[in-house]
């Protein structure tokens, strides 16, 4: 590693300096080199020392910064030979500032007034050439402790070898004009300090910026899945006539999704429901999958006094096997109207217009005795074919009808156990196969292509 003044007898080029801040960095390194000799000389109070360090450095037949000037001006390409010319004139008269500092006023005739606040500017001057020349914390703190540091910063030198030894009718003016000197340099040096840390930010904001022209992340835009936009599809009719929807548990115990409902052990009606029973801990009730929404009949009836107009979207499950028209797990909406005076008429006309508006207003309702232990009468719902608008086709196999769902009046049974009065309260029910009635409305002849998340299928429904 060459010494700083080593480097003083080598060209830029062979310092590998290239830019301008790698030539106030060597200024910064050969300013504290200087005065670390000056002070240590000054602290001797020999006249002597000093003399030798001005005639090694500044003035003798060949001193330091005229070797530095050979070899880092005139041999420097031209875009240094500008910072490096300015750096060296600078260095010049600061290293005679510092000379001048540990020496007493009269040596530097400064007896007056007048002379007094002339050498106080230059003194501000030359401050202000060194601080522009720090762009960054570590060189200002290198200026900071040459000019503020207690033991050998300029100011210290200033305060013992001008103020404190000046006559007594000159102490008032180089004290004030220390003391603005002092605040001049601390402002300085804080206003130089944010004003760095303030670009280091834009730098690192800058290199952080996210570059626009790159070409994004193309993520392929999904779409809602055709059993939820049935959902949403029904969800809206109902809401468009005053219900509220509700959500229920899918674990279930028998006494909501059977008993409750009218459907005793041992009931036939459990035989078309099989059920996946879960395993549960011993002494603990049995739990159950729901196999319909109808349990949420029972849990809204018992918490809310009626009238009662809700639809129950959700998941329900069954040991059925998979086939094109079956799934284990499968989706319902139940609804459910209960109130002081609701009609059989109220019940026939809310199901023809949902299922005008569900599948278009030229569709034909039709509804076929049917059986539900929780309601009574018990009805099917079909539809005029969509495929052949009742001609006749494949999809209805020649029937011109399609089956949409169960459906009835509530069974007065059902009231009992909710504690309704059954003899002042009707209403109806229905459950609707969402997988089903979203199968009927595309005419997809596969229920299982649902569950299969295939998005060959899935993007025709985007
Ligand atoms: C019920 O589940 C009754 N809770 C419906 C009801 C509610 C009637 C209120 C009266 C009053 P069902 O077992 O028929 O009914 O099932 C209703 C619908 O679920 C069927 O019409 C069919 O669309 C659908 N479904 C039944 N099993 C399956 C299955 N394994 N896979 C897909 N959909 C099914």
């Amino acid at each position: 590693m060459p010494t700083t003044l080593d480097k003083t007898r080598q060209t830029l080029a062979d310092l590998g300096v290239t830019r301008p801040e790698q030539v106030y960095q060597l200024f910064s390194e050969l300013r504290s080199v200087f005065e670390a000799e000056v002070f240590s000389a000054a602290e001797t109070q020999d006249g002597g020392k000093l003399l030798n360090i001005d005639d090694k450095w500044i003035s003798g037949s060949r001193p330091i910064l005229t070797e530095a000037w050979e070899n880092w001006v005139d041999q420097s390409p031209t875009a240094l030979q500008a910072p490096a010319k300015s750096v060296l004139s600078h260095l010049n008269r600061r290293f005679k500032l510092t000379l001048e500092v540990v020496r007493p006023l009269e040596r530097l005739n400064a007896l007056n007034p007048a002379a007094i606040a002339e050498l106080f500017e230059r003194v501000k001057e030359i401050f202000d050439r060194d601080i522009v020349l720090d762009s960054t914390l570590i060189s200002l703190g290198v200026t900071r402790v040459s000019w503020v540091g207690r033991k050998n910063g300029l100011i210290t030198w200033i305060t013992e070898r001008w103020l404190k030894p000046a006559k007594p009718e000159l102490k008032p003016l180089v004290g004030q004009a220390l003391n603005e000197l002092k605040a001049h340099v601390e402002g300085a040096l804080e206003a130089r300090r944010m004003a760095i840390e303030a670009a280091s930010d834009q730098g690192a904001l800058a290199r952080e910026r996210e570059d626009l022209s790159l070409p994004g992340v193309m993520r392929p835009l999904g779409s809602r899945h055709p059993l939820r936009q049935t959902f949403e599809d029904i969800e809206r009719i109902f809401l468009s006539l005053g219900y509220t929807v509700v959500a229920g548990p899918e674990i279930e115990t028998p006494y909501y999704n059977f008993e409750a409902l009218n459907i005793p052990e041992h009931h036939p009606a459990r035989d078309n429901m099989d059920t996946f029973y879960l395993a549960a801990p011993p002494g603990a009730g049995q739990r159950l999958l729901r196999t319909h929404t109808s349990p949420m009949q029972i849990r809204t009836m018992e918490k809310q006094a009626p009238p009662v107009r809700i639809i129950v979207p959700g998941k329900v499950y069954r040991r059925d096997n998979p086939d094109a028209t079956h799934n284990f797990m499968f989706h319902q909406i139940e609804g459910l109207a209960v109130d002081s005076d609701i009609t059989f008429c109220d019940f026939k006309g809310t199901v023809e217009y949902f299922v005008r508006e569900f599948l278009g207003p030229k569709v034909k309702t039709r509804l076929r005795p049917s059986y539900f232990p929780f309601t009574e009468p018990s009805v099917e719902v079909d539809a005029t074919c969509v495929f052949c608008g009742g001609k006749g086709c494949g999809v209805c196999k020649q029937s011109g009808w399609i089956e949409l769902f169960g459906a009835g009046m509530v069974d007065p049974a059902v009231y009992g156990f909710v504690n309704y009065d059954a003899k002042r309260l009707s209403g109806f029910a229905f459950g609707l196969g969402v997988d089903r009635l979203t199968q009927l409305k595309y005419n997809t002849n596969d229920i299982q292509l649902y569950f299969q998340n295939d998005v060959r299928f899935l993007r025709q429904f985007a």
